[in-house]
């Protein structure tokens, strides 16, 4: 079964942000396009307490649990989400990945619940190309998952072309808009 996972599409990532990604407002309108066209959309936040390990390095404060920054952007209707999963709630743990944090632990259930419902095939978009979607990407292969990023649905903080090319190497498939 075919699943998009939108990985943090927050205010902070976006221009305004504390963190903006440049170029993040372009995948807005290729996600609006994508989410229709999956049977199954599941979202992502970052998910920071105010008092989080990564603020101050390497990282500004931001994505701190309900606040604006942290909140999905306005374009995205949340009712089309079939499950959203937090991340990075653990002051005292950093976890770019969706499936583990940098200690190994599950970052989310996420995992579980795609298991459960037998959902194989994953779709990746979202924010950032090199460290969110890289990391869960690389979780994802190594538990056996098949993975497709869609690069123009992604955007990176950093170096996009090493990221792809790094995830293609471990056995992403990497496509533009399927549409
Ligand atoms: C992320 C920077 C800081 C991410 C999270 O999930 O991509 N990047 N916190
Ligand atoms: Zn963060």
């Amino acid at each position: 079964m075919k699943v998009l996972i939108l990985t943090d599409v927050q205010n902070d990532f976006l221009s305004g942000g504390a963190l903006g990604v440049k170029g993040g407002e372009e995948i807005l309108p290729v996600i609006l396009r994508l989410i229709p066209r999956f049977p199954h959309v599941l979202a992502t936040q970052d998910w920071h307490p105010h008092n989080h390990c990564s603020f101050g390095n390497p990282w500004p404060i931001h994505c701190v649990q309900d606040t604006w920054g942290a909140d999905f952007s306005p374009k995205l209707d949340r009712t089309k989400f079939a499950a959203i999963f937090h991340k990075g709630s653990d002051p005292n743990v950093e976890s770019y990945s969706i499936f583990f944090d940098a200690k190994g632990q599950p970052a989310t259930g996420i995992h579980e619940y795609l298991q459960t419902r037998k959902w194989r095939d994953l779709y990746f978009a979202g924010l950032t190309t090199d460290y969110c979607v890289f990391y869960s990407v690389l979780d994802a292969l190594k538990l056996g998952y098949r993975v497709t990023v869609i690069q123009d649905a992604c955007r990176a903080i950093g170096d996009a072309k090493k990221a792809l090319a790094h995830m293609k190497e471990k056995g992403a498939q990497l496509v533009r808009n399927l549409l």
